[in-house]
């Protein structure tokens, strides 16, 4: 007969209770209790126990069953001992950590990311602050701030810069570009011009003059690398050159040296921003990182932040790229809902809000 028990000593004073103190126990193990479906399920620990009477006279009657039923035991419990060296280190975590976990699965962390983060907790935390929700919360909002880097590189300087807005079909570069001319020139006083080279698509051109017009903002097309070189030339009172790119498809061969190609007649210092929707997955986003890249990508500009509920592709764009976060775009109205990125809000996006403080000190 077995017994379980959330601890050894419980689990035999149960199979002492019901089987007589003279029971024999034939093994002891650790088991994981709840559907095998669960992931996250508690240990329990069980015996497995003969009673006295039936052991004496199995053993008396039958020494070769003894014999077996003892050798099985010996080898359940090596089984038992190889196992527990193959079990996740999750199955130890408090329920605080799993849910954390958890949390950051659903929010499409990259996995190793998500245990990346939940180890540093389970090695920093004391064992009463990895009980509390409030600690746990606190602790990988700090390591998630520690870990993605944000910075807006194109606002801080003062001298003439170009800026280039590139990234897949429809991530939000014409609107980002027209979004960030008007942040430069509106909030930071620079004088903002904008030049596309978005003249492809149907209704691309009308959108930039749309767009620029409703700014205010100057702004020239090019079709080509020489009409750039003219526009940046031309544009002579603007000291802040938005530069919004055409849709180039990184699967589609020769499209990223084109691109390259267009853009060779800026200055080597122009600061290359990816722009990347939250939508999009977070493999199709390393692949577009991996393309754009030999662009010299300096930062991620993250849109449609609104048109998700799931932002954990966002931080594992920029951890697994090591590429900082430079704004935020969270809806298609110029020139609202833009921002420089912040680590605190994406970790409260990815995080949910941190729950009530017991009022625990966390190292
Ligand atoms: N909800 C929401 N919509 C956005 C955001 N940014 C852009 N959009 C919308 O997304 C659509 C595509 O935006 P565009 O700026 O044209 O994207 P694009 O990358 O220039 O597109 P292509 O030039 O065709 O590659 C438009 O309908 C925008 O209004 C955002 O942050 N949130
Ligand atoms: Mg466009």
């Amino acid at each position: 007969m077995s017994f379980r028990a959330e601890t050894m000593p419980d689990a035999l004073a149960q199979a002492r209770d019901q089987m007589g103190p003279d029971a024999l126990v034939l093994t002891t193990r650790k088991v994981f209790d709840g559907p095998a479906w669960q992931v996250w399920r508690n240990p329990v620990f069980e015996v497995l126990v003969m009673p006295a009477a039936s052991a004496a006279a199995q053993a008396a009657e039958q020494p070769l069953a003894a014999k077996l039923a003892e050798d099985l035991a010996a080898v359940r419990t090596a089984l038992g001992r190889v196992a527990s060296q193959f079990e996740p280190a999750q199955a130890h975590w408090p329920d605080p950590l799993a849910a954390l976990h958890q949390q950051l699965l659903a929010q499409e962390v990259d996995a190793d990311l998500a245990l990346e983060i939940c180890t540093a907790a389970k090695e920093t935390l004391s064992a009463r602050a990895l009980q509390d929700c409030a600690a746990v919360h606190a602790f990988a909002a700090r390591h998630m701030l520690a870990r993605v880097r944000t910075t807006a590189p194109v606002l801080r300087e003062r001298r003439p810069q170009v800026v280039v807005l590139v990234g897949l079909t429809g991530s939000g570069k014409t609107t980002a570009a027209a979004k960030l001319a008007a942040h430069a020139q509106l909030v930071l006083g620079r004088k903002a011009a904008m030049i596309s080279l978005d003249t492809f698509g149907i209704g691309a051109i009308a959108k930039t003059r749309t767009l620029s017009e409703l700014m205010g903002l100057p702004h020239a097309l090019a079709y080509s690398a020489d009409e750039l070189a003219h526009a940046v030339r031309s544009q002579t009172s603007a000291d802040f050159l938005v530069v919004d790119t055409p849709a180039r498809n990184p699967r589609a061969a020769g499209q990223m040296a084109e691109l390259a190609e267009l853009l060779s007649p800026l200055p080597a210092e122009r600061i290359v921003l990816l722009v990347a929707s939250a939508a999009t997955k977070t493999s199709d986003q390393l692949l577009a990182m991996q393309a754009f890249s030999a662009l010299g990508v300096a930062g991620i500009v993250s849109t449609h932040l609104d048109e998700t509920a799931v932002h954990g592709g966002i931080y594992s764009l920029a951890c697994r790229t090591d590429s900082a976060l430079t704004y935020f775009s969270s809806g298609p109205n110029v020139p609202l809902h833009w921002e420089p990125a912040s680590g605190a809000q994406l970790a409260e996006l990815v995080l949910g809000a941190a729950p009530a403080s017991s009022g625990l000190r966390i190292a």
